[in-house]
């Protein structure tokens, strides 16, 4: 355990880059240095978390970092490019957003899931620095809150209580089974060859990671097509949400909402900024109640929601998202024991090593594909902390236990991937089964964060 730790530190130093943009120094962390190779929103969010507890600097640095490339509008995007990298496709090149970051900095036009605020709380509270505590209030919070701001005014315009997202890299989980059906919204035949031509040429995933278990390529092309009509309204993100061919009310994304705002209401509180606390806390609820009425009663499921027509539709895959509501409080008491009983059902989510990204069950599982099947320290990291709320059920608290300890003893024995078989457990390299980047940087800050928070709560 120790050792793992002290490798997990490793990677996260070996991961780390300078760069030096507007007359200001950086100090950011790369997903992955074999492909991932600029500052990715929730990744750096998560990292920040785990690298407090070792190096409270860095994790000021990583949140100081991620917030520099805020657009006017407020806007945090989902990759904050590194001018010296050329391996990802999608690069800076290809999204005609040089107007919207500041000056030099440089960024992709979309976002990812909300866990900043999460990770800013967190931060926040477990750093012992008197300077960097000032520093993260003065310099970082104004800009964590005006992201909030942005995602209430343009992800929201009907004030259902639910963000829109956009596009399926902005829910994190892209190649999600959630989202087959939505992307068939856009047809093939619509898609302009230039775009077609731009990912046959220059798509690298499939290069520099397996293509079998990527998504596919037509995927891309529908992901490509998106940014091709976002840039040509301009980021207008009223015109976009409003238009875009793929528009979703994702569980997972909104469940991470409703806590970030919940964590920055306890921030905003314990600085006297009880009107503030008040809003932010004022969004909570109202997405709690939202994110309750998307439970399905006879499954048990709660269900994304497709709305992009006049007319929403349901979407029916059976993933983890379903157990994000734990995070957010909003599975009633009466609802709690039918959750803990679908994620602990060996034949669904409580895998060998879980927890399974889709379940077993469902005809889209697959056990190697990109957030198909496999298990992600990521999202064991929101159930265990959703788990964690439901702290007056002893059943909830010993399957907490029991998820951080097979998570940690996955990466243990693993290492530290992108993730995991959910099966049996195993990574690249030397097995059978090639799955996802190697050294990879969340993948430590989870096994950092776990191995620090179970000391500090009972
Ligand atoms: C994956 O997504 C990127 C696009 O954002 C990609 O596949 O190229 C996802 O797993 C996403 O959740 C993650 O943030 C990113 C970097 O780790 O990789």
């Amino acid at each position: 355990m120790v050792e793992s730790v002290q490798r997990a530190i490793s990677i996260l130093d070996k991961n780390v880059y300078q760069v030096t943009l507007n007359g200001t120094t950086y100090r950011r962390t790369v997903p992955s240095k074999e492909f991932y190779v600029h500052q990715w929103l929730w990744d750096s969010a998560t990292h920040a978390m785990g690298l407090v507890y070792v190096d409270e600097q860095r994790a000021f640095d990583e949140l100081f970092s991620l917030v520099s490339g805020q657009w006017e509008n407020g806007l945090i995007a989902q990759i904050t490019f590194n001018p010296n990298e050329k391996k990802y496709f999608p690069g800076p090149e290809y999204w005609g957003t040089e107007k919207c970051a500041t000056g030099e900095i440089k960024t992709s036009g979309i976002t990812q899931p909300p866990l900043l605020g999460i990770s800013f709380a967190h931060v926040f509270s477990h750093t012992h620095s008197k300077k960097l505590q000032s520093r993260l209030l003065l310099e970082i919070l104004p800009k964590v809150l005006k992201y909030h701001d942005y995602l209430k005014d343009y992800r929201d315009p009907e004030n259902s209580g639910l963000l829109t997202v956009v596009h399926p890299w902005e829910t994190g989980l892209d190649n999600s089974p959630r989202w087959d059906k939505p992307l068939q919204n856009i047809k093939l035949a619509d898609i302009p060859d230039s775009v077609k031509s731009l990912v046959n040429r220059y798509r690298s995933d499939d290069k520099l990671g397996d293509p079998r278990v990527r998504p596919g390529l037509d995927d891309y092309y529908r992901y490509m097509y998106l940014v091709h009509l976002f840039k040509s309204w301009n980021w207008d993100y009223r015109v976009i949400v409003k238009k875009s061919p793929f528009a979703v009310k994702d569980i997972l994304f909104n469940s991470l909402w409703c806590e970030s705002n919940e964590a920055l209401a306890r921030v905003l509180t314990t600085i006297g900024r009880n009107d503030d606390a008040l809003r932010l806390k004022g969004w909570a609820d109202e997405t709690r109640q939202a994110l309750r009425a998307r439970r399905d009663p006879v499954t048990g499921y709660f269900r994304d929601q497709d709305v992009s027509s006049a007319t929403p539709t349901d979407i029916g895959a059976n993933t983890i998202a379903t157990f994000l509501p734990l995070l957010a409080e909003a599975v009633d008491e009466k609802d709690a024991a039918s959750t803990l009983s679908l994620l602990t059902d060996p034949a669904q989510f409580w895998t060998k090593t879980p927890v399974a990204s889709t379940a077993l069950s469902a005809k889209e599982f697959d056990p190697l594909k990109y957030w198909r099947g496999p298990t992600w320290p990521i999202t064991n990291l929101f159930v265990i902390e959703g788990l964690r709320k439901y702290a007056k059920s002893p059943r909830a608290q010993s399957i907490r236990k029991e998820l951080e300890d097979k998570t940690l003893s996955m990466i243990d024995a693993h290492g530290f991937f992108e993730y995991y078989d959910p099966q049996n457990g195993a990574a690249r390299p030397g097995k059978p089964t090639p799955l996802g980047f190697g050294s990879f940087s969340w993948s430590a800050a989870i096994y950092v964060y776990l191995t620090y928070r179970r000391k500090e709560v009972v």
